[in-house]
């Protein structure tokens, strides 16, 4: 079984992972994991932290001369802004007076963090509660990316809103290959303007945007989920995964929240069978009836809201002292939206490499991908 864990502190001295239950004889690419890792990093709006940063994945153990061993994978990506926090940070022993935070933050983890671990500092818990740490799924999932593309799977993905602004265009899967080189992974030019002029317009008002991203799948066989037992519901991991990334809000399978809008006539993706297969001329499942992939593309989207560290402040109470406040605000992202968009696209190349697995099983590539050859379409 896949199964990954992760530790680690933003301002600590690095981020960890542990992929457990890959296959042996997996190739492994370090330097696409690199890839992704930078587009992480990437997209308009970020902020001064990603100029600090140039995230790598170190790999520690379970890979020899670029294949798998079988064996837990275990690797870490550095902070390197580490060297400024030491003092404030160290396990060891450092000065906690100093970067302490009691002025909590509306939307983020701050107060209700607090209470509930018994802190007075609410440092102690952003540094976990902080999307930093998606830098783990983002190493992590672009190994299980590499996993599932050794079977014909592949994943991509575009930002479709930023803060009102909404492409409401389609687009084929193809059309989405070359959209992470541009600045807000945005495919048509004039919605992306718009879009960074809208987040122009946010800076300069100490404000900040959130959007809606759409992650696609194409090439996974029908039959992986099962609609035997609830919690192997496919639909039901992939949002629960995708619900568990930091400021995400809301998120929906093909037609999504649109099917309680019309009649089953105009929701229902009728079937043929042609040319010896079965086919379908719309996809309003988004490739999922069941909890089960049906063999079509799947689609997925995200709303992500805006990043709650607000250079204006917003009113808020000190923790310690009771009196009303402004949040806190040192430095932030304006948009951190590609960042989710691609952080979305490895949380769900996890979750298939966990289906995949677990219906395949396979202690090494050539055994799993004889058994994905094996199944129907
Ligand atoms: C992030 C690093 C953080 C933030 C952001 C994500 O860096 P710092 O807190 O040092 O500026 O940019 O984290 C948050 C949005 C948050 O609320 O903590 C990263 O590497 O993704």
């Amino acid at each position: 079984m896949i199964r990954l864990t992760s530790a680690g502190e933003s301002h600590g001295k690095a981020l960890i992972g542990i992929l457990e239950g890959l296959p042996a004889n997996l190739e492994i690419d370090i330097e696409e994991v690199n890839e992704y890792l930078a587009l992480r990093q990437s997209g308009y709006g970020r902020g001064g932290r990603q100029k600090i940063e140039t995230d790598r994945m170190e790999i520690l153990a379970g890979v020899r001369n670029r294949l798998t061993l079988g064996s837990p994978l275990a690797f870490w990506v550095q902070n390197a802004d580490y060297k400024n926090w030491q003092a404030y940070m160290a396990p060891e022993g450092c000065d906690v007076s100093k970067k302490c935070l009691t002025r909590v933050r509306p939307g983020h983890a701050d107060l209700t963090g607090v209470k509930k671990f018994d802190q007075t500092d609410a440092r102690n818990i952003l540094e976990r509660a902080s999307a930093r740490e998606t830098a783990v799924r983002e190493a992590a999932g672009s190994i299980c990316r590499q996993f599932l593309k050794a079977l014909g799977v592949e994943i991509g993905g575009y930002v479709r809103t930023v803060c009102g602004v909404t492409d409401e265009k389609e687009y084929a899967f193809e059309q989405l290959r070359e959209v992470k080189k541009r600045p807000l992974f945005m495919p048509d030019d004039n919605k992306q303007a718009e879009a960074m002029a809208r987040i122009d317009e946010l800076k300069a008002a100490g404000d900040t945007a959130g959007g809606i991203v759409e992650i696609r799948v194409r090439g996974l066989k029908s039959g992986f989920g099962s609609c035997m037992t609830y919690a192997e519901k496919l639909d039901g991991r992939l949002i629960g995964a995708m619900m568990s990334v930091q400021a995400i809000k809301g998120a929906e399978v093909g037609m999504g929240f649109g099917v309680g809008l019309r009649p089953g006539s105009r929701v229902h993706d009728a079937i043929y069978f042609e040319d010896g297969k079965y086919v379908r001329k719309t996809n309003n499942a988004g490739g999922i009836e069941g909890g089960m992939s049906n063999g079509e593309e799947i689609v997925l989207r995200a709303a992500m809201k805006p990043i709650p560290t607000l250079m204006q402040g917003l009113d808020t109470v000190d923790y310690l002292t009771h009196e009303k406040a402004i949040a806190a605000a040192e430095r932030s992202d304006v948009a951190a939206i590609c960042a989710c968009e691609i952080i979305l696209e490895s949380v769900v190349a996890t979750v298939l490499a966990q289906v995949v697995s677990e219906r395949l099983g396979g202690d090494n590539m050539r055994e799993v991908v004889k058994r994905y050859e094996e199944l129907p379409q």
